[in-house]
């Protein structure tokens, strides 16, 4: 096990000539040496002074982390997420926590610099969190908010007590790949292995490789990256002719059990992993099915709506258009492809993602932009919107990313702010509230929200977000 303890120390980040008026935003120690170079930086053009009120904006996006934090702490810790207006708390798995929230955000406080936060966090995980467990769980789930939780917090803060638990459990994970065609099952039972849930799905198969790639890099077991890798070359082996995927498919037949393709919920990230796998681990061969699948997507899947660039759903083997539904979920794309270098495209969805955001003064989680109606109302406090703001603000510093966030913020607080933390919508065009903060939205809503505001918390050419934003380093 290549775990070291030695402590990364975190820095109270202050550029002094150009945010002098900036919170005490914790520039994590990710880069100490040359081998950390070996991660190309993105290109970005010429660093623009952020305007003044990004440092006010900075700071309170992490006083209300603060505040969602703390209601969490006070009513629903050490359960998995805080159900905000009964102040009550949700476990996933009866009777076994496995401290879902404190995982996800421990690397937000690290990055914000929420240091007592950060020290206690990491004492509550490391001293409570077991995956002895003889429980069922989303192989998924469990990789992108926890391993991946882990797994930053650890390169952030160097604790080996986080490599060690993200160790145990990858390896209690490993059986969920063992079918027949190695693409993974649904489920895995912690404590016995044993695997369930045989139709899956494009995003539960192809998004696993970021967080057990690193883990195979920093433990230096090859299989933690060979099994998933293998996963994602035998999902996109069965792409049909004209190169799309379909939205559910049997892992132990390899068929299709679905043919509707999209880049929503349920195939969304496994193109954004082909892409970052390549950027992560230096895969090409990972580029190029990235760079065949985004080809297929762009000639079959977009669509042009009133001079509005958007992605609609199609027949995987005709190309044929089933329905122009877009939505909250889809809107990590323009994040995708401003990444592969497609700034244009990605551009142009973001304005299309903002109209679907301002039609009813918070996005909902499907519209028809054919005819601009909401189809699904919810609002689940979903983060991809504003990390495509993010992204495409490191990416461009057009300053009306800045401006999207600012109204991404405002529209939280305004309907999502309860005396007790933040709560999804149930209906975005009523307002009407649920009762449930996602762990997510320690993760990657706020975090994003941060990061574009104080973007000097981070080096963003130097890492690679996994799904859940959870920023992973080739230290390797
Ligand atoms: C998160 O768990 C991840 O971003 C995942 O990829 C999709 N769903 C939620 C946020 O919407």
């Amino acid at each position: 096990m290549a775990c070291t303890s030695e402590r990364i120390a975190i820095s109270i980040g202050r550029d002094g000539s150009r945010t002098t008026k900036l919170p005490p935003v914790t520039e994590a120690r990710f880069f100490l040496s040359a081998l950390l170079l070996a991660l190309a930086p993105l290109p970005s053009p010429a660093a623009e002074p952020p305007p003044a009120d990004n440092a006010v904006l900075a700071q309170a996006v992490r006083s209300e982390f603060q505040f969602a934090w703390q209601a969490y702490a006070r009513s629903a810790l050490p359960h998995d997420e805080l159900k905000p207006v009964s102040r009550g708390s949700r476990d996933w798995h009866e009777g076994a926590s496995l401290l879902m929230t404190p995982v996800d955000a421990l690397d937000t406080m690290l990055l914000m610099g929420l240091t007592e936060e950060a020290e206690k966090t990491r004492t509550l995980i490391a001293e409570k969190l077991s995956f002895d467990r003889d429980i069922s769980v989303k192989n998924f789930e469990i990789t992108i908010r926890l391993l991946g939780g882990l797994l930053s917090a650890y390169q952030l803060s160097g604790d080996s007590r986080l490599l060690a638990l993200a160790q145990d459990l990858g390896n209690r994970l490993l059986p969920a790949f063992d079918s027949p065609t190695g693409m993974p099952y649904m489920y895995v039972n912690l404590k016995t292995g044993k695997t369930s849930g045989a139709v899956s799905n494009p995003a539960e198969i192809g998004t696993l490789i970021l967080e057990f790639g690193t883990l195979s890099k920093l433990t230096k077991r090859d299989v933690f990256y060979q099994k998933p890798r293998r996963a994602l070359a035998e999902l996109f082996r069965r792409r049909s002719a004209i190169g799309l995927v379909g939205e559910e498919i049997d892992v132990e037949t390899g068929q299709w059990k679905s043919p509707t393709s999209h880049v929503g919920g349920g195939i969304d990230s496994y193109y954004e992993y082909l892409v970052k796998c390549e950027r992560l681990f230096g895969d090409e061969e990972c580029g190029r099915m990235a760079r065949e699948s985004l080809a297929a997507v762009h000639r079959y899947l977009a669509d042009e709506v009133d001079g509005g660039l958007w992605y609609g759903e199609a027949d995987k083997d005709s190309g044929k258009r089933t329905s122009t539904t877009y939505g909250a979920l889809h809107a990590y794309l323009p994040a995708v492809l401003a990444i592969s270098g497609d700034v244009a495209r990605a551009r142009r969805l973001q304005d299309s993602g903002f109209r679907m955001w301002t039609l009813a003064g918070i996005e909902p989680e499907v519209l028809d932009y054919k005819v601009m109606k909401v189809v699904s109302p919810g609002y689940p406090l979903r983060p991809e919107i504003i990390e495509s703001a993010y992204t495409l603000y490191q990416v461009t510093k057009d300053p009306r990313y800045l401006e999207m966030g600012k109204r991404f913020f405002e529209d939280l607080k305004r309907f999502c702010r309860t005396d007790a933390g933040y709560t999804v919508l149930k209906n975005v065009v009523t307002k009407e509230k649920g009762d449930l903060m996602p762990s997510y939205f320690l993760a990657e809503t706020l975090k994003y929200l941060y990061l574009l505001f104080a973007p000097d918390a981070l080096d963003f050419g130097r890492v690679v977000f996994n799904t859940e934003a959870h920023p992973l380093k080739r230290t390797w």
